[in-house]
């Protein structure tokens, strides 16, 4: 029996680490993970023999490029650009493309990883993967982001397609970025499929994509908070970020009855006492989206409001919490203090924006806590959609896909209750989600020997 067939969990990590060198947010995905497959490999010897998890956090490949493209004033400016390719087990490689200064091959790979789990929870024939850059879109003009787009998808186009590597959008990405990336790709190609979701309507896209991560998030809370015969009618909410997912999340938690108090930007937060109404998540939309202006503006049109600099939102109390910003925005002290403050269930709206200490302390207090790779898997869910609609050259009503959309999440919800049920009745989320999404890639894997 080789070495490394019994390894311990301590030894695992040792060696993720080792593997891994100045990649932390890869690490910590990778443990939160690993300390629930663990216990689950001792009743499962042969995902363990075979060293399945072991597989999957190793990406089956990171293709990594140089991004050339001028500015407004002729400069010649480099970037580098990613596209990690975790695990296709399952399906064709699937996940969002970054583009954020902090954006790191350490980020990718955990967002890649995370991923791979999040498709495999939502039922639909989707692998793993993530992509992006370092690239700033703040400040750019519209040519420089199309200038930057089409650049970087002079070097992706080799590495995806319909059947092999699908990308989307994620920070610093939405319609206007996936538009250009769609425009270049099929003039290089000359091929109209569906290699990107996020499209616009009118070239392929799906009606409430751009929603399907906010409401996927705000319903998978409702599922939550209906396991204690409640619901959001009267609840305060605390969300922290102010793009796609923040303004989508508010959106249907007001629909859902519930009164929103925050949002916010990397520049800090607003605190909105009234709650937000449709017609100021609207001007958010408009502001922070579409003239991509910031957060702290909001005082200015609604005086009621406080804006708070350089600070995240947890602070406010509330009964419910929903991290829609970035990685690593919600501490183990923020969690304290919104236990202190008797939050009831947190809802990660983005991907791991709690960091470990804050996940401990979520789960030995025992508040429903739903981990971003069950949570936010709404949004490549419809992803998920779009593509099939795309095969089958169709599109689907609103209310079909409104529908599709609340079944997934509830059955993500399913998922977790029968691998995260414990026996006082606490059903942990995280634990569920990460033996339910394991699961399912690992008996995919299984199938296909060792590769
Ligand atoms: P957007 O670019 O639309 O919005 C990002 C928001 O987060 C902005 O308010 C931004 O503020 C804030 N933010 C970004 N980076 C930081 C940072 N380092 N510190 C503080 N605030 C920050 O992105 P999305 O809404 O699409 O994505 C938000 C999260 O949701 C990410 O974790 C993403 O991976 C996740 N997600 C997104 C999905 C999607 O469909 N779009 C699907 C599933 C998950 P500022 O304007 O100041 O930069
Ligand atoms: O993190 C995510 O799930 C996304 N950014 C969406 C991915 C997708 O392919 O729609």
């Amino acid at each position: 029996m080789a070495v490394s067939d019994h390894v311990d969990f301590n030894g695992f990590m040792e060696g993720v680490n080792r593997r891994n060198p100045h990649q932390p947010e890869f690490v910590q995905a990778v443990q939160e993970v690993a300390e629930d497959i663990f216990p689950f490999l001792d009743s499962n010897e042969e995902y363990h023999s075979q060293q399945i998890l072991r597989r999957i956090a190793e990406p089956d490949r990171v293709v990594s490029f140089r991004v050339c493209w001028e500015d407004d004033n002729g400069n010649i400016r480099v970037q580098r650009g990613w596209r990690v390719q975790n695990n296709n087990a399952i399906g064709p490689y699937k996940g969002g493309i970054r583009f954020h200064p902090s954006v790191t091959e350490s980020v990718l790979k955990f967002l890649a990883f995370e991923q791979t789990f999040k498709n495999a929870l939502t039922g639909l024939p989707m692998g793993g993967g993530k992509g992006g850059s370092n690239f700033n879109p703040k400040g750019k003009s519209v040519r420089e982001i199309m200038r930057f787009c089409q650049s970087f998808m002079t070097e992706l186009y080799r590495h995806i397609g319909a059947d092999v590597d699908v990308p989307a959008g994620d920070i610093g990405v939405g319609g206007r970025e996936i538009g250009y990336m769609f425009g270049q790709y099929k003039r290089i190609t000359n091929q109209f499929t569906g290699v990107l979701t996020g499209k616009g309507l009118e070239y392929g896209g799906s009606l409430i994509r751009p929603e399907a991560t906010g409401y996927g998030a705000v319903y998978f809370l409702a599922n939550m908070l209906a396991t204690k015969d409640q619901d959001l009618v009267g609840k305060t909410a605390v969300i922290s970020g102010s793009g796609n997912v923040a303004t989508h999340a508010a959106e249907k938690i007001v629909q859902l009855g519930g009164k929103v108090l925050t949002l916010s930007d990397s520049g800090g937060f607003i605190h909105d006492p009234d709650g937000l109404s449709q017609e100021k998540i609207d001007w958010v939309k408009t502001h922070k989206t579409h003239r991509r202006g910031r957060i702290e503006e909001y005082v200015e049109a609604f005086p009621g409001a406080t804006f708070t600099a350089g600070k995240t939102p947890w602070g406010v109390p509330c009964d419910v919490a929903l991290p829609c910003a970035t990685q690593n925005e919600l501490l183990g002290e923020d969690a304290k203090t919104l236990i202190a403050n008797g939050v009831q269930a947190v809802s990660e709206g983005a991907n791991m924006p709690t960091d470990l200490d804050g996940v401990h302390a979520f789960r030995g207090a025992k508040i429903l806590f739903a981990p971003g790779k069950a949570a936010n898997a709404g949004g490549v869910a419809v992803s998920g959609l779009e593509m099939s609609q795309n095969s089958e050259r169709r599109s689907w009503k609103e209310e079909e896909l409104q529908q599709m959309l609340k079944d997934i999440m509830a059955g993500i919800h399913k998922s977790c209750e029968t691998y995260g049920r414990q026996g006082d009745g606490y059903i942990d989320y995280v634990k569920g989600a990460n033996i339910g999404g394991f699961k399912k890639v690992a008996d995919a894997m299984l199938a296909f020997g060792v590769v």
